[in-house]
């Protein structure tokens, strides 16, 4: 034989940078996934004050007063709207933090999340 890769390789060459010992191609390139989201909403009630919506909204939320106040209409008026889009995580804990808030004011007030 003249070349030592005809026996030991499926297409008898020299193995290229994207082989692996087998003679299969592997691909290399760094594959950046993005992780699954994460819709956070929140939902209507008759009693929760409209001033306590739009202060969880700047709270946690980050918004300004003029985005809290037209999102908190928005709930008011059609039952519920989304507040933001997250990863899992950072999601469950937004969720946490406004239901927290809302069961020590003693308001009935309900954040909820759902897979985007
Ligand atoms: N419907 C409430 C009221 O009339 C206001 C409200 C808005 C409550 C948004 C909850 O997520 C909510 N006081």
């Amino acid at each position: 034989m003249s070349s030592q890769y005809v026996q030991s390789h499926p297409h008898a060459g020299p193995p290229s940078d994207k082989e692996n010992d087998t003679g299969v191609v592997v691909e290399t390139r760094a594959k950046t996934k993005r992780p699954p989201l994460y819709k956070v909403m929140l939902l209507n009630d008759d009693y929760t004050p409209m001033e306590f919506v739009v202060h969880v909204l700047e709270r946690f939320f980050g918004m300004n007063h003029a985005q809290a106040f037209e999102i908190m209409l928005t709930v008011h008026k059609k039952g519920l709207a989304v507040v933001g889009v997250f990863t899992h995580e950072i999601a469950e804990t937004k969720v946490g933090q406004v239901m927290d808030f809302a069961r020590r004011h003693q308001h009935p007030l309900q954040c909820t999340m759902e897979k985007e």
